[in-house]
């Protein structure tokens, strides 16, 4: 029995759903062209789809599992459950005007037209303001539709922020925030949930791995106070004797997103050979 899992076939979020999965000890050949594979290193078959289609796969079950980026299932909601926030793909839908235009706030859309490939989603968020426009559907490059004439502002999604200063817009509302999710059919027998339950299992591993960095550090005795307190640990930080007398070693895991400010305050808290190395996996 395997677990079937389907991901992005070719696009932004096919590098970053094959990579979690051989972080996760899943390894997999995926040479163009393929549509479906079988991995080795955990019980599971691989199909690579489009990823509008990967929610209606995983309602039908016809795929138990599938990874898509949050603003697809806002844009059209299917039967399935969101499991895990995977933290890449990330991305917000957003309103934007051209550069010079007036606005100030968001009744000034009134009677506008916006194009979009996101019309749910932008309904949504106008009618749930109470904002009165027209709607111009597109299924891409909305972008263009502003300078062409067909529309007097766009809603789509914004990564750099690049494609909407090249033509011209300035994002003016943030509709939504996205980002890939790991999804699952509600109703999995009970060997699949159990299969499921062991591969997100993986998957949180690999994810808090990301999140930290495991610190080494060398420190005179008399600063081990001030460096312990700055340094949180998984319990707390390991104190080791080095070689040298009235010398030890320091080691603990640090969340990257402090990274900086730790490593500042070690250095005035008298730290020296500060050494920061990426984690595989860790399992809390
Ligand atoms: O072929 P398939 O249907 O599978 O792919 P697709 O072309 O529909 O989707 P794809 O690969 O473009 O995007 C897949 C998913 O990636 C989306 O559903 C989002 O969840 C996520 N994602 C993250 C993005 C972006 N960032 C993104 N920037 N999807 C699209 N864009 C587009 C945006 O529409 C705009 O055209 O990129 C442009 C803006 O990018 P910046 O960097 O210039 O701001
Ligand atoms: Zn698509």
């Amino acid at each position: 029995m395997k677990l079937k899992i389907a991901i992005q076939k070719q696009g932004r979020l096919a590098e970053g759903s094959t990579e979690i999965l051989r972080r996760a000890g899943i390894g997999f050949s995926n040479g163009p062209g393929k549509l479906r594979t079988e991995a080795y290193g955990f019980p599971l078959e691989i199909f690579y789809l489009r990823d509008d289609d990967i929610p209606d796969y995983v309602a039908d079950g016809v795929a138990d599992a599938g990874i898509v980026g949050e603003n697809v299932l806002a844009e059209r909601p299917r039967r399935v459950d969101t499991i895990e926030n995977l933290g890449f793909g990330n991305c917000h839908m957003s309103i934007a005007v051209p550069k010079n235009a007036e606005y100030n706030r968001l009744s000034d859309l009134k009677g506008k037209r916006i194009a979009t490939s996101y019309p749910n989603v932008l309904l949504k968020f106008l009618a749930r303001h109470e904002v009165e426009a027209d709607m111009i559907e597109l299924s891409g490059s909305a972008e263009i539709a502003p300078s062409i004439g067909l529309a007097d502002a766009v809603c789509d999604l914004v990564s750099t922020g690049n494609t909407l200063f090249s033509n011209g817009l300035r994002e003016v509302e943030t509709v939504m925030d996205s980002q890939a999710v790991l999804i699952a059919c509600p109703q999995l027998s009970g060997v699949q949930a159990s299969l499921l339950d062991q591969l997100v299992f993986r998957i949180r591993s690999v994810m808090a791995a990301r999140q930290n960095k495991y610190i080494l550090l060398n420190a005179p005795i008399g600063s081990v106070k001030r460096i312990t307190a700055i340094l949180p640990g998984m319990k707390s930080p390991t104190v080791m004797p080095l070689a040298a007398s009235g010398w030890v070693s320091i080691h603990s895991v640090i969340s990257e997103t402090d990274f900086w400010e730790i490593v500042d305050g070690l250095k005035r808290a008298g730290a020296e050979g500060i050494l920061v190395l990426s984690i595989d996996q860790m399992f809390a």
